[in-house]
């Protein structure tokens, strides 16, 4: 076996670590590397954790760290997040109280930043939970900004999402049309001692109970988490919500569909391949030969069509694969 694959399996954090900044930068060797891993990976419970920026997310995911060690499980974490404590800029205060967790080995926080090319960060996330999955880690919280269609590809990479949601951000009823609603397995409502909780639990429901997904066997479950700074009532809360996570783990086993999510992520990761493969080089020699800018133009001046263009393109791609 090669020795950096044989490291990450045995649980080596440096050169975990160092894989994970050579997929960040985009390494082409990266991927290979990845290629040998894959073997070694799909074991553990990969859990998304998605919401607006400052809803609660990490300090809740810090929260769960110390859930399911209790649990005995092994956690991995990667935050997908350019305004998170884990990743640059932390807070004083969140850097003291991810600390603890420094010291168990039974723990591996990690973040990604939006560095390089923003069309690689799925692919990017995808990547580096292999890497966590291959030190064998059982359980993997992946933290992402829930806003547009690329977090909900980051998102995609996951087993069970949990949706944060915040009383009073005024960002609720947006979060739902971004399409997080379809994608939400367990809702918290977090905070949930300021006012508007209660309405905003009020609204979640009546939308949950029009939709379509709880016919499906599951009826995403409202989590009520109160203020992080009150530690009885808060570990209560979050204790229940590892259960609640733990409970959805069971029913995507028993169900059969842990099969489906195992799909799902399974083309999100084809697709991250096959733009990494093919639409990342095939655009790079495009911009950089001029040929974009030429068929711009003549797209503009209706000399050709994007579709011809599109042809001819790929026409020539393939030609040139072939004759490699
Ligand atoms: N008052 C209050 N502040 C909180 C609570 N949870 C998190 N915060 C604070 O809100 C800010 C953002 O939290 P963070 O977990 O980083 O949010 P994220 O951006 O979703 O990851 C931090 O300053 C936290 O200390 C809470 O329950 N109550
Ligand atoms: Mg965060």
């Amino acid at each position: 076996m090669d020795s950096t694959i044989k490291k990450i399996c045995e649980g080596d954090v440096r050169t975990a670590s160092r894989l994970i900044r050579d997929i960040e930068d985009k390494r082409p060797d990266a991927n290979t590397k990845i290629k040998k891993l894959y073997a070694h990976t799909g074991k553990s419970f990969i859990i998304g954790i998605t919401g607006a920026p400052g809803a609660g997310k990490s300090t809740l995911t810090d929260a769960l760290i110390t859930e399911f060690r209790k649990l005995n499980k092994t956690v991995g974490v990667l935050a997908v997040d350019p305004t998170s404590p884990f990743s640059g800029g932390a807070i004083l205060g969140d850097r003291i109280r991810m600390q603890r967790h420094a010291e168990d080995s039974g723990v591996f926080v990690r973040s990604l930043a939006t560095r390089g090319a923003l069309g690689g960060l799925s692919q990017a996330a995808g990547n580096a939970i292999h890497v966590m999955e291959a030190m064998g880690k059982d359980i993997i919280i992946v933290e992402t900004v829930g806003i547009g269609q690329q977090e909900i590809d980051i998102i995609n990479h996951a087993h069970s999402v949990v949706v944060v949601l915040v009383p009073g951000m005024g960002d609720e009823i947006q979060t739902m049309k971004a399409g997080l609603m379809e994608i939400a397995d367990i809702f918290v409502i977090n905070k949930a001692n300021r006012a508007g909780a209660g309405q905003l639990q009020t609204e979640l429901s009546t939308m949950l109970n029009l939709s379509p997904q709880t016919a499906d066997g599951w009826k995403p479950p409202i989590v009520a988490v109160g203020d992080a700074f009150e530690p009885a009532t808060f570990s209560e809360n979050t204790a229940e919500l590892a259960q609640t996570i733990e409970e959805h783990h069971l029913y995507l086993k028993q169900s059969g569909k842990l099969t489906e999510r195992m799909h799902r992520k399974a083309m999100t990761e084809i697709k991250d391949a096959l733009s990494s493969c093919l639409m990342e080089p095939l655009l790079h020699s495009l911009i950089t030969s001029g040929e974009l800018e030429k068929l711009s133009e003549k797209i503009k001046n209706r000399k050709s069509d994007p579709y011809t263009a599109a042809e001819e393109i790929t026409e020539k791609f393939f030609q040139k694969r072939r004759g490699k």
